[in-house]
């Protein structure tokens, strides 16, 4: 149906082993203090939410983005953190290289020149890894984990009986 809208967003994901590595920490820390753990397979990093999108809009919205070149960057994430306003907990990195922050701005002039209406509040990278804690003090002391970036995604978010589910609807390579 393509007047259906879709719950659409650009993403990072890291390869399996990372996804069951911070994965089985959701689990862990959900255990410890209480919310819902985010499943290993829906693990990711957004770039920019975009929310509901028509169907008809997708098209352009490839087109539109197309043209980006952005380079590979490496991502170490090594620490937790805790959003007490939207009640997450979350892992993150010390620094991000900044070829993460000229593809955020690469996607977002795109899209903004296309026509494209999002929400563009300071992007602040993280990794959701459990929803609705009302508690937690972090850090967790990880072992650092080195993620090696090399596409980025476009991806849909599907309301299932087994909970969310995210679709890649495209993707693109870096270099
Ligand atoms: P979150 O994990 O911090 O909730 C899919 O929902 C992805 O888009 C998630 O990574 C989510 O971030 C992100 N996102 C960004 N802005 C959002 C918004 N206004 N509503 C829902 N998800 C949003």
């Amino acid at each position: 149906d393509n007047h259906k809208p879709a719950r659409l967003f650009f993403a990072v994901q890291p390869a399996n082993t990372i996804q069951k590595q911070l994965g089985n920490l959701a689990k862990k820390l959900a255990i410890e203090w209480g919310g819902r753990c985010i499943k290993p397979d829906n693990i990711h990093l957004t770039l920019l939410f975009l929310g509901e999108t028509k169907m008809d809009k997708i098209d352009l919205l490839r087109t539109a983005v197309t043209n980006i070149t952005g380079k590979r960057f490496d991502l170490t994430i090594q620490k937790t953190g805790f959003w007490k306003r939207n009640q997450i907990i979350y892992a993150h990195a010390d620094t991000y290289p900044p070829e993460l922050f000229s593809l955020v701005d690469a996607i977002k002039n795109t899209l903004r020149d296309s026509g494209f209406k999002f929400d563009d509040r300071a992007y602040k990278p993280h990794i959701t890894l459990v929803r609705k804690t009302t508690l937690y003090t972090p850090p967790e002391t990880l072992q650092p984990i080195e993620w090696p970036v090399k596409e980025w995604l476009l991806m849909q978010s599907k309301q299932t009986d087994q909970g969310i589910r995210y679709i890649i609807l495209d993707r693109w390579q870096l270099h």
